[in-house]
């Protein structure tokens, strides 16, 4: 046989490693498992009201209620009452005073989950009410704020204004948006015979869950397990935010004794968990008169809710993103985080990315509409390119500036002059539609930008079989983090894909964790697995040559099972595998992999916060009627940069997803709260996500070829975050149209509802 008839599976299409258990249901996600004996439920007693000093906690009758077997509050917690992930500033439950509405009180535990809601009601909570702040604006005017602010400037911003043709200034907010990931938060915890706890939790954090239920009950982390068997959609929802509740379970089991599980239903979740973090920002931006930015001065202002969470590294990331795909010689760029009485905001595809980026693509708009120029090339004006125009406004190099040339190749392949002419002509003859076109560039910055957390580890297994079991520390979301593992791992064994088996997350296999976010999944995970692989087939070489009788300098080919001589001698993976047990030869590793050469010093505004950059460009066409406000994409082009796909299949789905998302958030999606502070959309009939009929009719997403990452596993990018902002096309296009009911500026809201393009269109016919 021949090697060349062999293929490695990397770089190929194929479905998700569990597609058919999604779609049969076979698929267990954390509230499937098997239930242990003796299981007990819980249920969350919170707040109803979003600020309060607490005056009495009673649950002595709620103890009474027959299958209750426990009560809890903050004076149960054996250790410390607090799982802030980085401030340490979240109290678990809820310690004299309540912060928001949806804050926990109590925890009960008991047989059943209406025997739990029977005593729910008979828990004595009196507060008394305290003054909540509820908006951006008001934490603003009272001065309330999480964390010191942080500053990004350079060059001479004082100069640019001065020489500037036009000064654009304008306010920028964007809303939130709920997750909705279709499994909400669960957890179950099991106690082992020496009361140790492994708990199951829907976390992309599995060392999180470890490292709070620890901290919650005053023991080491070696006491707990936690493992992820699969996350049904997190979107950064299940960073941080999915501690409460393996917390609560973790003390419920250690109380009682017994398993526990907590699945918060749709309402709860929408509740009281985090979203998106809303940004009110204010802008200055300076143009020459050709149309290029020479000045940027922004302040922007996120809503972090009652605690900080991840609003810190969420706002650095916004204020990494103000530059988008533009270079600023002179910027000054401020950033805060209101203190609110609302859940708490944050982790959410796009990390602030989305929301710096909509306020330097505003000042592009107007600019844009002033100069006359068409928005795509005033952009085009602004990209990153070589030097001097390359240095990003915080010092870091941007050594690959990609997007000029995917912008000339998009706008040559989706015809968008000859679409702006057609588009012209249906709008002269058009009196109630008017269609617009829009196209949105992207540069995103791949990396944690907390540069400690750029690191991952992995543990491989090979049985002398020629079998593969493969842990690594990310955790399966639906985006695929699984099959691109499987398939690095075949590739770098040299086995099939079907014999590299992906386990379930785990804390004891491997440790210390990084969340899996940030897009960075495949990237740290690919190159740790990749490390151990390397490993093992390092000591399996001597081995195979033994087997096959080849010298010792003779190249080996690993591939599809197989190891293949120089002189096409063959022997199976399985064999060699055998011979190394019975040689006595260690056919199991460990991985590891840091990002090396990032570094950012946040008190200074300078340094290299990403290993690389991530790129993108799209062009949406949209209709709009202005009698409903209504909008459809008529079509959308998507160029986007993922390097050499791990598996290109994956990918394609991860952009379409993004972009998809992204829409939700800037046309569909509104958080909204009544004025106490309560949520006000706890479901899909008060909260519209996209659903199918929201995809555009005309759906055409391609990726870069031959793009190859340097010193990136397979020469792949990320891929998980990037595409969701390709979704601001959508904004562009819709106030193109919007300018064809009359001459105005247009002044359109995000989210662009319905309502708020009727808004619009009517400010253009008005004057
Ligand atoms: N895709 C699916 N299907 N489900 C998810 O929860 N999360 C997104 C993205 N794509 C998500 C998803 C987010 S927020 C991130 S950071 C990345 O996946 C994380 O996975 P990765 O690092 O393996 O790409
Ligand atoms: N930084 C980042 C982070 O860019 N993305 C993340 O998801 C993150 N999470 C925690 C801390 N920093
Ligand atoms: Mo993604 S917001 O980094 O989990």
């Amino acid at each position: 046989m021949s090697a060349s008839e062999h293929r490695s599976p990397l770089h190929q299409s194929r479905s998700h490693e569990s597609a058919l258990l999604h779609v049969t249901g076979a698929a267990h996600y954390v509230d499937d498992l098997p239930e242990p004996p003796g299981l007990l439920h819980c249920h969350i007693v919170a707040s109803d009201i979003a600020h309060g000093r607490l005056l009495k906690v009673d649950v002595e009758r709620a103890r009474q209620v027959p299958g209750v077997h426990a009560v809890l509050t903050s004076t149960d917690v054996p250790g410390d009452n607090n799982i802030g992930p980085i401030q340490h500033d979240e109290p678990l439950f809820a310690e004299g005073t309540v912060r928001f509405a949806g804050h926990a009180i109590a925890l009960v535990v008991g047989d059943s989950i209406a025997a739990c809601r029977k005593a729910a009601d008979l828990v004595v909570v009196l507060a008394e009410p305290l003054h909540p702040i509820l908006s951006i604006e008001e934490a603003l005017a009272k001065g309330s704020f999480h964390l010191d602010p942080h500053v990004i400037a350079r060059g001479d911003l004082v100069g640019a204004f001065a020489a500037a043709h036009l000064v654009v200034e304008a306010e920028v907010a964007s809303g939130g948006q709920d997750h909705f990931y279709l499994e909400t938060h669960a957890a179950m915890a099991v106690p082992s015979d020496d009361g140790a706890l492994h708990i199951y939790s829907s976390t992309q954090h599995p060392t999180e869950i470890q490292k709070m239920a620890a901290h919650v009950l005053g023991v080491g982390a070696h006491r707990i397990v936690c493992s992820v068997p699969r996350v049904g959609g997190g979107f950064g929802g299940k960073e941080s935010q999915a501690s409460n509740y393996g917390a609560f379970v973790a003390l419920a089991s250690h109380v009682t004794g017994r398993p526990t599980k907590l699945r918060l239903n749709r309402e709860e979740d929408m509740a009281w968990t985090g979203k998106r973090h809303p940004f009110l920002s204010q802008y200055r931006a300076a143009f020459d008169k050709d149309g290029r930015i020479l000045g940027f001065e922004v302040t922007i202002t996120s809503d972090g809710g009652f605690v900080t969470d991840l609003s810190g590294p969420v706002l650095d990331r916004a204020l990494f993103h103000l530059d988008n795909a533009y270079f600023i010689p002179a910027t000054k760029f401020l950033g805060r985080v209101a203190h609110t009485n609302l859940p708490s905001n944050t982790a959410f595809r796009g990390f602030g990315g989305p929301q710096g980026i909509v306020v330097v693509e505003d000042a592009m708009e107007r600019a844009a509409h002033r100069l006359g120029l068409p928005p795509e090339e005033l952009r085009r004006r602004n990209y990153y390119g070589p030097e001097p125009r390359n240095t990003a406004p915080y010092g870091q190099l941007i050594s690959d500036p990609r997007v000029s040339a995917m912008h000339d190749r998009l706008v040559d392949e989706a015809e968008l002059e000859i679409r702006r002419a057609e588009i012209e002509a249906y709008n002269a003859g058009s009196r109630f539609n008017k269609r617009g076109i829009g196209l949105q560039p992207l540069k995103f910055g791949i990396s944690f930008t907390k540069s400690l957390l750029n690191q991952a580890g992995s543990l491989v297994l090979v049985y002398a079989d020629g079998t593969v079991q493969l842990n690594h520390g990310g955790t399966e979301m639906g985006q695929g983090l699984h099959t691109k593992m499987q398939a690095v791992a075949a590739d770098a064994l040299g086995v099939g894909i079907d014999d590299v088996r992906v386990m379930h997350t785990a804390t004891d296999k491997v440790p210390n964790t990084s969340p899996t976010a940030a897009s960075s999944g495949s990237d740290l995970n690919g190159a740790a697995v990749a490390d151990a692989c390397a490993t093992i087939r390092g000591r399996m070489e001597p081995i195979a040559r033994k087997v096959l009788g080849v010298e010792n300098e003779a190249p080996l080919t690993w591939v599809d099972g197989r190891v293949v001589g120089p002189d096409l001698e063959s022997c199976t993976f399985a064999e060699v595998a055998n011979r190394c047990w019975v040689e006595q030869v260690s056919l199991s590793s460990t991985g590891y992999y840091r990002t090396p050469g990032i570094a950012y010093d946040h008190a200074k505004g300078r340094g290299t916060p990403f290993f690389y950059f991530a790129y993108g460009v799209a062009i949406t066409e949209v209709e709009v009627c202005g009698l409903t406000g209504e909008a459809r994409m008529r079509r959308v082009d998507i160029l986007h940069d993922v390097g050499s796909s791990l598996v290109p299949s994956i990918d394609i789905g991860q952009i379409e997803g993004g972009f998809i998302q992204g829409i939700g958030w800037l046309t569909d999606e509104e958080v909204l709260f009544w004025e106490d502070g309560r949520a006000r959309t706890v479901g899909p009939s008060t909260y519209k996500v996209p659903s199918i009929g929201d995809v555009p009719i005309d759906f055409r997403v391609q990726m870069l070829d031959r793009a190859p990452q340097p010193g990136v596993i397979g020469g792949s990018k990320a891929v998980g975050e990037p595409p969701f902002m390709l979704a601001i096309s959508v904004l562009s296009a819709l106030k193109d149209a919007i300018k064809a009911y009359g001459e105005n500026e247009v002044e359109l809201a995000i989210p662009a509802t319905p309502e708020a393009i009727l808004r619009a269109v009517e400010a253009q016919r008005a004057e």
